[in-house]
């Protein structure tokens, strides 16, 4: 029997991501709707709306119609949020790129997404002109947002006089397409329809108590869907205000949340390490923090609790994926007496299977098995991926995880495991395909084999199993340079294992049951 959210279900309205976020703001027009917290410059509700509209104006000047693809490639910023909006509101479709890519992960997206335009700061210029050379796109594709010498900025954008383009958009078409590598492979474009995140923030707005009054911290980037949904729109949905951090800095961080004394902070597990034992936060007064929401990867327990008590403040779980918009559980605000293990309850109009991926069959409480999703907020399917598509989505609507979990009687789930290839670096996503490919591509690797290992501290990292070619040496400082020089920081191999032969099934796959095997042994 399929586990259902013990909340009831919501009604979600048929309308785009712009017109549920813009039309009303509860009388908060004026009130910031968003604070750049190393700046203090803000952005009210009804000017963002306002900028939304001119970058509609001025993309459509350029050409963007229904349906074209724009990048975004750019750290936290309030006018972060203007951009996305401004894309969706020319009936267009974002496609959020991870900041720290190299021109080579950029270039690939953008291809990939098919995408026309892209958005930078003028610190990742370099990056984003190359990367766009790649992609085969004009260099005229760049709109620089603080602008640089010979590109078009946010300014200018502004500056346009141009008519908006008349809304067209339906509930069902793309929204977004953030990149995910799902359970097996590269990354893919995951295709999010406006119904898919007016979906999700109506649920999560089930579970929690964020209201105008909050004050939430953005640290966590726009660029992934937890960043995306659950702080910028989420903010802009209750008429909060998000104060955004263009990137963890400790004291920065610790200096922004009391001087604008925030109430939510939403973090992934590596930052509670750093609130539960770093000693410089005790020279901040954080007494303003009411939650700390963590998701992204599992969270110790302990270190939660450790956390909590010292901070004085409540510390939630959720558990989410890019491909479900992403929350399809967590702990509600008032349930802080939960096992923090866990990641709460289903979110309303969320049905859940666990099913042993061995027999295929469902298994109750107290069982372990992978986590199978459905709801209104799971992903239409992959770009131009039938394939990868339909061994991700069944035919009765369930989203197959690959994550392995467990379920009280009373509808409380624990992520214990994960059954795919996946390996999460500080919550960030690292495909070992990804990083197989890029191996096989040196001359001296004959076969390379990635998979998750846990470092001292018990985060997980990359370990690269590496066949040297016949007649070649390479060391382990080149194994893992050739490695760091290509791809974005946490995608990097931490440890590296000559071997004699990768082990892999008559058909080729790479065993990594086997793998994980060798390394538990010893
Ligand atoms: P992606 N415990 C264990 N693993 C987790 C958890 C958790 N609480 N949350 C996410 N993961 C892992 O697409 C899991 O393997 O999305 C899952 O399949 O980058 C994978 O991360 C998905 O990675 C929120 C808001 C979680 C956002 C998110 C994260 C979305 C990350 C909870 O409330």
């Amino acid at each position: 029997m399929p586990v259902r959210s013990p909340y009831p279900d919501v009604e979600i309205p048929e309308i785009s991501l712009f017109d549920f976020l813009f039309t009303d703001f509860g009388g908060r027009d004026a009130e910031p709707a968003l604070i750049d917290g190393g700046s203090g410059a803000s952005i009210s509700f009804a000017e963002l709306r306002g900028m939304s509209e001119r970058i509609a104006a001025a993309l459509a000047e350029r050409g963007i119609t229904k349906g074209d693809v724009v990048g975004i490639f750019s750290p936290n910023t309030p006018y972060y949020a203007a951009v996305f909006h401004g894309i969706l509101r020319a009936n267009a479709i974002v496609t959020s790129a991870n900041s720290l890519y190299s021109p080579g992960e950029l270039a690939h997206q953008l291809r990939d997404s098919g995408a026309k335009l892209l958005f930078t700061a003028s610190p990742f210029l370099d990056r984003a002109a190359a990367a766009v050379e790649q992609a085969g796109l004009p260099a005229d594709s760049i709109i620089v947002l603080d602008g640089a010498e010979g590109y078009p900025s946010l300014r200018d954008l502004l500056g346009s006089t141009a008519e908006v383009p008349a809304a067209d958009v339906a509930a069902g078409d793309t929204a977004v397409l953030p990149y995910s590598s799902g359970t097996t492979g590269l990354a893919k474009g995951v295709i999010l329809t406006h119904r898919n995140l007016v979906a999700n923030l109506l649920q999560i707005q089930q579970m929690g108590t964020v209201t105008g009054e909050t004050r939430i911290l953005a640290v966590l980037p726009f660029f992934h869907i937890y960043g995306m949904t659950v702080m910028m729109n989420q903010g802009l949905h209750a008429n909060a205000t998000v104060i955004t951090m263009p990137k963890f800095d400790l004291p920065e961080f610790l200096r922004i949340i009391s001087e604008y004394q925030i109430q939510r902070v939403y973090i992934a597990p590596p930052v509670a390490v750093a609130l539960a034992k770093h000693p410089i936060v005790d020279q901040y007064d954080l007494s303003c923090i009411d939650i700390i929401f963590s998701g992204a990867a599992p969270l110790d327990a302990e270190l939660g609790h450790a956390m909590g008590k010292r901070l004085g403040c409540t510390v939630l779980q959720g558990y989410g994926m890019t491909e479900l918009s992403p929350v399809s559980h967590c702990m509600p605000d008032d349930r802080a007496d939960l096992d923090l293990n866990s990641s709460g309850f289903a979110l309303p109009n969320i049905e859940c299977k666990l099913v042993d991926p061995e027999t295929g069959e469902e298994v109750g409480p107290g069982g372990r098995g992978e986590l199978w999703v459905k709801g209104p907020n799971v992903m239409v399917g992959y770009l131009n991926n039938p394939e990868a598509t339909a061994a991700t989505l069944d035919d009765d609507g369930y989203l197959h995880t690959g994550d392995v979990a467990e379920v009280t009687e009373d509808g409380v789930f624990s992520i214990v495991d994960r059954v795919k290839e996946l390996i999460k670096y500080k919550g960030y996503q690292v495909p070992p395909a990804e990083l197989e490919a890029l191996l096989l591509t040196n001359p001296k690797i004959a076969d390379a084999a990635v998979i998750g290992v846990k470092d001292d501290e018990g985060e997980e990292v990359p370990k690269a199993f590496v066949v040297t070619q016949q007649g070649t040496e390479i060391t382990v400082d080149e194994v893992m340079s050739f490695v760091a020089e290509r791809i974005a920081p946490h995608k990097k191999v931490r440890v590296v294992e000559f071997i004699d032969e990768i082990p892999k099934s008559a058909s080729g796959k790479i065993l990594r049951k086997d793998l994980r095997a060798r390394e538990n042994a010893g």
